[in-house]
């Protein structure tokens, strides 16, 4: 089939994320409502703060906000892991970054698989937060063994999905045809079923050992947890939740409220409880909590010093809090965020010249006017200076992994704290992926220095 027959996997990831987001509103209705109010408050902030409306068209976020979401899936298995690696391959997505949650009291390890280059971002910036159970931190050695035994039987995907997975890497795309197809298919690996895999025993068995184990284990497939829309204001949706009947977690994960939004900042409302019939049930009778809601501020993508100042300020607030950000302490806790976070600067010039952020650059109308002007500025600090050169912060596209550690506890419930010491292992989950990770940092760098080249060519400069 000829090339140009294809569907560009950026179009295929966009159709997906607008699926998943489809069924996510019929499974969890909540969702439905949260999408409301992320929508709500987006449009006032856009209509109340021109200069957020001016520089998210700049970057063109402004184009791909109402369809920007994350979602996470948790896997049992290497192979399922792999396959899901091609599954999301078809869609443009690749593995990027190694979070380690052992560390905080969670048996997994995770990547966030996601478009790598500016333009596919612009076209879809859907990412999926995935995470491999890892069965070997378990000391219960039976209980591990009977895991792995029930994982060993199941298939998360249809035959249709796989046949389509192997046609789109053999001939190198699929056709539009297909490409629906597809998305139909893989869609199945994500549904929630309410059939469980085991008897109520086996459930109580992996449940009592960490409730992450028993929805990993005990069910058909790696149903979606949540989906995550973005919002502008996470602010003013943790305020709006309560009186749409969503309950918010305690506190906002992440940086402090700041003028020039940085990282990432979330919270996330309470896991549903939903019927589940066990293998020795004939009709629903159980229960069980996986799914829940969350929302997503973005904002600049820090650099390597940036992040080590993120590390240690938000470190300093934790440290000063001395025990979990929970209900009774959330007060305290955002203030002592805030005071730490005193030392980060807030205003994207001084961002930029202390090396704590990427950036994008722009040539303006006036720099493009100007551009066979022999006297012109050629500096980069002197295109800035002289308005000939906009620059905007380049978007954090990853995650956090104290903050996804938040997520995951508040959903798992507080009483499941465990301790797996801190058993990073990034080759293990490369071996189990099939691939390596990328490392996000050198994205933005790229990202950066394509901006700055683009800009070069426009302003006819031989480089910046
Ligand atoms: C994933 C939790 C992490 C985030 O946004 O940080 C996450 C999970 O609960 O499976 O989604
Ligand atoms: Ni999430």
């Amino acid at each position: 089939m000829p090339a140009q027959d294809f569907v560009s996997p950026d179009r295929i990831r966009a159709q997906f994320s607008a699926a998943m987001s489809l069924m996510y509103k019929q499974e969890v209705p909540l969702y439905g409502t949260l999408l409301e109010l992320v929508s709500e408050t987006n449009q006032q902030v856009l209509a109340e703060r021109p200069q957020v409306a001016e520089a998210l068209r700049w970057t063109g976020e402004i184009e791909r906000l109402d369809q920007e979401r994350h979602g996470a899936i948790r896997v049992g298995t290497a192979q399922e892991l792999a396959t899901i690696g091609r599954l999301f391959a078809v869609m443009g997505m690749q593995p990027v970054g190694y979070y380690d949650l052992s560390s905080a009291g969670v048996p997994v390890h995770s990547t966030a698989f996601r478009a790598v280059h500016e333009q596919a971002l612009h076209i879809s910036p859907f990412r999926v937060f995935t995470s491999l159970l890892r069965l070997e931190l378990i000391d219960n050695l039976a209980l591990r063994e009977l895991a792995a035994s029930i994982l060993a039987q199941r298939q998360i995907f249809t035959p249709r999905a796989l046949a389509l997975i192997e046609q789109c890497e053999a001939h190198g795309g699929l056709n539009a045809a297909d490409a629906e197809a597809f998305v139909n298919e893989a869609l199945h690996t994500f549904r929630w079923h309410p059939q469980a895999t085991v008897t109520a025993a086996q459930y109580q068995q992996l449940h009592d050992q960490h409730r992450l184990i028993a929805d990993v284990v005990a069910f058909k497939g790696p149903h979606i947890n949540h989906l995550t829309p973005r919002t502008l204001d996470i602010d003013a949706i943790q305020r709006g939740m309560p009186a749409k009947g969503i309950p918010p977690k305690a506190v906002i994960e992440g940086p402090p409220p700041r003028k020039q939004p940085i990282l990432l900042r979330q919270t996330s409302f309470k896991a549903l409880e939903e019927q589940v019939a066990f293998s020795d049930q004939a009709s629903a009778g159980g229960s069980h909590t996986a799914r829940f809601g969350e929302i997503e501020q973005r904002g600049a993508a820090l650099t390597p010093k940036g992040r080590q100042l993120y590390d240690r300020l938000l470190d300093a607030a934790r440290d000063a809090l001395g025990e979990v950000p929970a209900q009774a302490n959330a007060g305290r806790y955002m203030s002592l965020l805030s005071e730490q976070f005193q030392a980060f600067a807030d205003d994207l010039g001084e961002m930029r010249e202390q090396g704590l952020a990427y950036f994008r650059y722009f040539p303006t109308e006036r720099g493009l006017a100007a551009r066979d002007e022999a006297a012109r500025p050629v500096t980069l600090e002197a295109l800035i200076g002289a308005g000939h050169v906009h620059f905007a912060a380049l978007v954090y596209e990853d995650f956090l992994p104290v903050s996804a550690a938040g997520i995951f506890q508040s959903n798992l419930g507080d009483e499941a704290q465990s301790d797996y010491g801190s058993n990073a292992n990034r080759a293990a989950f490369e071996q189990a992926l099939g691939a390596s990770v990328q490392d996000e940092l050198a994205l933005y760098a790229e990202s950066e220095r394509r901006s700055l080249q683009a800009c070069a060519q426009a302003l006819n400069l031989p480089g910046l």
